[in-house]
């Protein structure tokens, strides 16, 4: 019933045109970030650019995981990520520096930086999430429109992926022996994250 009423608002089509502006503003300075960076370096610097609009029944079911009543204005004033832009790249370094000209930009705004690069979640989830006001303008208004902007390695991405779709958000219970090898391999894949470092700056010199 909430989900049903929910789903009615987030399916609104100024609701949707608004969240698809904000994702082709962030694909193109993505762009201009992988232009600059890839000529400054001389070589592709992003593999690959994703995003999502996050559904109902996710919007849902974060707004219970976190307390909160299901409604429409929770889910706009407690949740960062109802738009979500995935950034992948090959080297940990890298994604470093697409945050850093990110951050640089004058019509962002950062609300948060999680750096689960440094401190992984306790599942092995390793990226860098920056959640950003964005800007959207329309003749005299101007209204802010938080996203989520995740960055990866892509064996950050490569693992994420196999969790989704094995460990994260399902039954716990059934999960243990699953969790313990990811976990494991999480380690594995930060490890060879520094290994193709090394291998890339030994190349450059
Ligand atoms: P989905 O399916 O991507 O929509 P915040 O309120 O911003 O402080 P938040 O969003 O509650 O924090 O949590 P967090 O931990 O920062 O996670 C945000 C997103 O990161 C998740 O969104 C996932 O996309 C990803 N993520 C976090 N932990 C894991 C993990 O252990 N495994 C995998 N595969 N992804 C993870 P959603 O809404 O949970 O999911």
């Amino acid at each position: 019933m909430y989900t049903e009423t929910l789903n009615h608002k987030l399916s609104d089509p100024e609701f949707l045109l608004k969240k698809e502006w904000v994702i082709r503003q962030i694909q193109f300075k993505l762009r201009l970030i992988d232009l600059e960076l890839s000529a400054q370096h001389k070589r592709t610097m992003i593999q690959k650019i994703e995003h999502r609009i996050k559904d109902a029944e996710s919007i849902a079911r974060k707004l219970m995981k976190k307390g909160y009543k299901i409604t429409f204005e929770n889910a706009y004033q407690k949740l960062n990520d109802i738009i979500g832009v995935r950034v992948v790249c090959l080297y940990r370094d890298d994604l470093y520096n697409i945050a850093d000209l990110l951050k640089q930009q004058k019509d962002f705004t950062l609300i948060k930086e999680k750096d689960y690069i440094k401190n992984p979640k306790k599942s092995g989830y390793q990226s860098l999430h920056l959640i950003f006001d964005v800007p959207l303008t329309y003749k005299d208004t101007v209204e802010q429109q938080r996203v989520e902007i995740q960055i990866r390695t892509v064996a950050m991405d490569f693992w994420a992926g196999v969790d989704n779709q094995i460990c994260y958000k399902k039954n716990p219970a059934k999960m243990k022996t699953a969790e313990r090898a990811l976990k494991n391999y999480s380690t594995e894949i930060s490890r060879m994250d520094k290994q193709m470092l090394e291998l890339r700056r030994n190349a450059e010199r």
